[in-house]
């Protein structure tokens, strides 16, 4: 079950700048950077609120490390801005068999490794009106702490 909005991932061109713009003009902290190099990117998580079935909601800030990357590639077409969004699930597995089922296509056979050492998978935007989506679920041990 998706219970939360875990994340909204946000394309840029330069992290640093755009973590600057994110604190100085609404106070968010980087609460987690780190390379994905499976996924291209570098980013920061900027933790926005914590919710009820113990996850979080953040912003993730995104910048390509590789122009062929998923994120390189839609920069260079559509410059920056909203990338994809997320929904937390307890069970990522599950959640993503079921909506392959409903003929979604899911772009993933097995989730991967995102931020924090969660597990995620995600949505063919053609099949969600528009929206590249991710499933997520967290890791509670590397969500918890700084690093
Ligand atoms: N949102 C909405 N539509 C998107 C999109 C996005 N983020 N990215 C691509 N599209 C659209 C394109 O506009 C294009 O549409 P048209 O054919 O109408 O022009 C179509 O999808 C195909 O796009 P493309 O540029 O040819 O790109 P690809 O098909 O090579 O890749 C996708 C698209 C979704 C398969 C790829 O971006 C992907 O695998 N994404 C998942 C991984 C990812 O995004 N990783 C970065 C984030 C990591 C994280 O969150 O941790
Ligand atoms: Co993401």
């Amino acid at each position: 079950m998706l219970t939360r909005i875990d994340h909204i991932g946000i394309a840029c061109f330069d992290l640093d700048k755009t973590v600057e713009f994110y604190r100085a003009t609404y106070g968010f902290e980087v609460f987690h950077t780190e390379v994905n190099e499976e996924q291209g990117v570098r980013e920061a998580m900027l933790k926005i609120n914590e919710t009820s079935d113990g996850g979080a909601s953040y912003l993730q800030l995104l910048e390509p490390t590789r122009e062929d990357s998923a994120v390189g590639k839609w920069l260079a077409k559509n410059g920056e801005g909203v990338h994809h969004i997320a929904f937390g699930t307890a069970d990522v597995d599950g959640d993503a068999e079921a909506i392959r089922a409903k003929g979604v296509r899911v772009l993933y056979d097995q989730p991967r490794i995102g931020s924090m050492g969660s597990r995620i998978t995600f949505l063919h935007p053609k099949d969600c009106h528009g929206v590249l989506t991710e499933l997520v679920t967290g890791n509670p041990e590397q969500s918890t702490a700084h690093h």
